[in-house]
């Protein structure tokens, strides 16, 4: 047998390697060193025996062993019992988070989205610009004579005033094709998607501010027949390939000839609907051949170069292809209204 010395030592580093995960493993490993018949005990046992010289030696030693085991035996306690709090825990970790309610977009946007997705399927380019604008830009450059009232306070927001050249909130988009223009010579293909700002009292049917998307073609021998089947397609696209146009004479300073363009009503087939008020036609846009002072104020030829434009008030389009009744559902942002619109996941 192996001396109280050997066995103390041997003891010593065994229970230092000590492991355990378990609770019911630790207090093994307590039974089997410190417990009534643990082999530490049992040294003490022996240890009584011994003639009072060898207590002197080996007493210290002994202790120490005992105060090193009860030590570990605590500290491995205390790591299994956090280990089995977990995993007693009602809460299982691993599995998959609550899914977060997504949002649904916004039906102006799904209409923006589609109009674009359509003119760039014809080869056009978007283009954007500032909402601020000054005066040259929205109405000088587009042929807008000194006193026509858009120009008035009464019709746009000015940021400025009493200076030649005033800042003011965008009313149209168009000044985003001015600034194309200048920049490039044809073929130029643009459309101009954005906010513009008008002074107006909200009602069902008006807003100050609103989206619009403006075309533009320029190019050599550019067309009304060209103008006509570019709405036509578009038309088809976004209100299903049955859809008819009819385009009405208009007037806007920077078209010449101008026209307001209806689509088929395609709620009621022309049998007359209150969308269509009976007529069985709706109002889309407004279009027409660029001025050819608009295209020379912008630095571009008129003799050799001609051109269409067109454009629409987004919410209006929307309107009509999901039957929105009140322009001030757009902005009131009712839940129950934007998740007809979308898969909105219920909480
Ligand atoms: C409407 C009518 C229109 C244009 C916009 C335009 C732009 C340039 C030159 C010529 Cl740079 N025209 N834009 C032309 C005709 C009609 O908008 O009812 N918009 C909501």
């Amino acid at each position: 047998m192996s001396s109280m010395k050997e066995q103390i030592e041997s003891l010593l580093s065994e229970v230092s390697a000590l492991k355990a995960s378990t609770e019911k493993e630790v207090e093994e490993a307590r039974v089997k060193y410190l417990g009534k018949k643990g082999e530490i005990t049992k040294l003490f046992e022996e240890f009584r025996t011994y003639p009072s010289e060898l207590k002197k030696e080996f007493g210290q030693r002994l202790n120490s062993l005992k105060k090193e085991a009860m030590s570990k035996i605590e500290e491995l306690r205390e790591s299994a019992s956090a280990l089995t709090a977990t995993q007693q825990s009602k809460d299982d970790v691993s599995m998959p988070g609550d899914p977060l309610p997504l949002g649904s977009r916004h039906p102006v946007s799904i209409a923006r989205q589609q109009i674009i997705n359509i003119f760039r399927k014809f080869g056009y380019d978007v283009a954007e610009g500032p909402e601020v604008e000054d005066d040259y830009h929205v109405f000088e450059a587009l042929n807008f004579p000194p006193n026509h009232p858009a120009r008035d306070m009464q019709d746009t927001f000015f940021v400025s005033v009493g200076h030649p050249n005033p800042l003011l909130l965008r009313t149209h988009t168009s000044s985003v094709q001015v600034r194309t223009m200048e920049k490039m010579q044809p073929p130029i293909r643009v459309i101009c998607p954005g906010r513009v700002f008008r002074n107006e009292a909200i009602s069902a049917r008006a807003h100050c501010i609103f989206h619009q998307v403006e075309g533009l073609y320029i190019d050599e021998n550019v067309s009304f027949a060209d103008l006509k089947q570019a709405i036509l397609l578009f038309a088809r696209e976004m209100f299903g390939p049955d859809t008819q146009i009819r385009m009405r004479p208009s007037y806007f300073p920077f078209t010449e000839p101008s026209a307001e363009v209806d689509v088929s009503c395609n709620i009621c087939h022309g049998k007359g609907c209150n969308i269509c008020k009976g007529t069985g036609w709706l109002e889309i846009l407004g279009c027409g051949m660029v001025d050819p002072n608009v295209l020379e104020a912008s630095g571009i030829d008129s003799k050799k170069y001609s051109g269409f434009a067109f454009g629409m008030g987004i919410e209006r389009i929307a309107m009509l292809k999901w039957q929105v009744n009140d322009l001030r559902h757009y902005f009131e942002n009712d839940v129950r209204f934007l998740r007809e619109f979308g898969t909105c996941v219920e909480v």
